[in-house]
């Protein structure tokens, strides 16, 4: 994900009281464990997840609650016309287990 331009602290400061509700519908959809990592030299965003083996990711973008967070979020990220944020999926270079 890409982030505005000096709304680092802001950005913090919003996941630091991101709501319940959004985080119970994120338990429930299968997410353990769930980092974001910022690059401050260009300001992208590094989403980190992991999920339980049965999960329902995929009906995230539909929920309210998702809708509500990302029009929360808009004023101070890359975001489509939806209000989804813009995202690009990383290319794995290197693993070691
Ligand atoms: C991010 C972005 C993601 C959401 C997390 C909790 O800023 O909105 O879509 O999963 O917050």
């Amino acid at each position: 994900m890409s982030l505005d331009p000096g709304r680092a602290e802001e950005y913090r400061r919003r996941h630091d009281a991101i709501w319940p509700e959004l985080v119970d519908a994120l338990r429930a959809a299968g997410v353990e464990d769930y980092r974001i990592f910022l690059d401050p030299g260009t300001n992208a965003l590094f989403a980190v997840l992991s999920h339980r083996q049965e999960h329902a990711l995929d009906a995230l973008p539909d929920l309210p609650v998702m809708r509500r967070w990302w029009r929360h979020m808009r004023d101070i990220m890359a975001c489509h016309a939806d209000g989804s944020p813009v995202c690009v999926d990383l290319q794995p270079m290197f693993t070691l287990t």
